[in-house]
């Protein structure tokens, strides 16, 4: 069957039909699939009735993985190359350490030296109604921005953590998290490595910009992250068991958006494909 290709919205993203990831894809199928993810930003494959080995093997085909020891509680325990995006309580019932995983417009692993150059989340098990992840296309944000803006902000790097917005941060995954991950700076702007293009790099785990106060650097920030998520730049998924979503962290920003009920499990997984070096340690 040949593959197929239908636009996800106007700004990016598009599904990719008549591929079985349970096999494995001829060289001629995945470069095909490896220029729409360049062009799209996501990919969306639905019905994909695969195994762990099966998921964890095309993600290979886009790179080496991750073994998340910068996220070591959220990792599967048999499968390290696998990150759980779970409110599956864990043994004893304790709350899952990845229940927030997301609530924040982010890219993967910008709180590492080798921020994620894709990631491929797997749903297992999505609730009736919503549990939705909205994407947004950051070459488009840069380049809607004015000269004079590109041009200021082009030299600036912001610090990126790992600890995320929830409601009582001083829990023992953030603590772990600040322990493990030190601030990282980041530019504001990173040329795509494979396409050339610049893109916005920012985020809402993005605490103060190199150089400034908290004070100086809320506003940019939060004007960079508005003008990035406008609607007209996002493509929002509603998931169907067995999708998974391909996205490019380079170029992309995301944000899980907790809209479900309070008893609906939602379960997913995820691999992390390592990206190139970018960033320093502030200290
Ligand atoms: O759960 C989601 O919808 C997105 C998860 C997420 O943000 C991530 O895996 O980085």
């Amino acid at each position: 069957m040949p593959i197929t290709v239908r636009p996800l919205s106007h700004a990016l993203g598009a599904e990719i039909q008549g591929v079985d990831l349970a096999r494995s894809l001829s060289n001629a199928e995945f470069d095909q699939i490896h220029r729409t993810f360049l062009e799209k930003g996501i990919l969306l494959f639905r019905d994909q009735k695969i195994t762990r080995e099966q998921h964890i093997a095309f993600s290979r085909r886009f790179g080496e993985l991750d073994r998340h020891d910068s996220l070591p509680r959220d990792r599967h325990p048999d499968h390290p190359e696998l990150l759980l995006v779970t409110n599956v309580p864990e043994e004893g019932g304790k709350e899952s350490a990845s229940k927030y995983t997301g609530q924040q417009w982010h890219s993967d692993m910008s709180f590492t030296l080798e921020p994620s150059l894709g990631s491929l989340l797997r749903g297992i098990a999505i609730p009736p109604v919503g549990g939705d992840t909205m994407f947004t296309n950051m070459y488009l944000a840069y380049d809607t921005l004015s000269d004079g803006m590109k041009k200021m902000i082009e030299p600036l790097y912001a610090i990126h953590t790992g600890r995320r917005k929830v409601t009582d941060p001083n829990t023992a995954r953030e603590r772990e998290q600040t322990r493990i991950n030190p601030p990282i700076a980041q530019p504001i702007v990173r040329v795509h490595p494979e396409t050339g293009r610049k893109a916005l790099y920012i985020g809402e785990k993005v605490s103060c910009l190199v150089d400034m106060t908290p004070e100086e650097s809320k506003p940019l920030i939060d004007y960079l992250v508005k003008h990035a998520t406008r609607p007209q730049f996002c493509y929002r998924h509603q998931w169907k068991q067995d999708d998974i979503i391909l996205w490019d962290n380079r170029c992309t920003m995301h944000i899980a958006l907790g809209d479900y009920a309070d008893g609906e499990t939602r379960h997913l997984e995820r691999t992390t494909v390592k990206g190139t070096p970018s960033g320093y340690y502030l200290q």
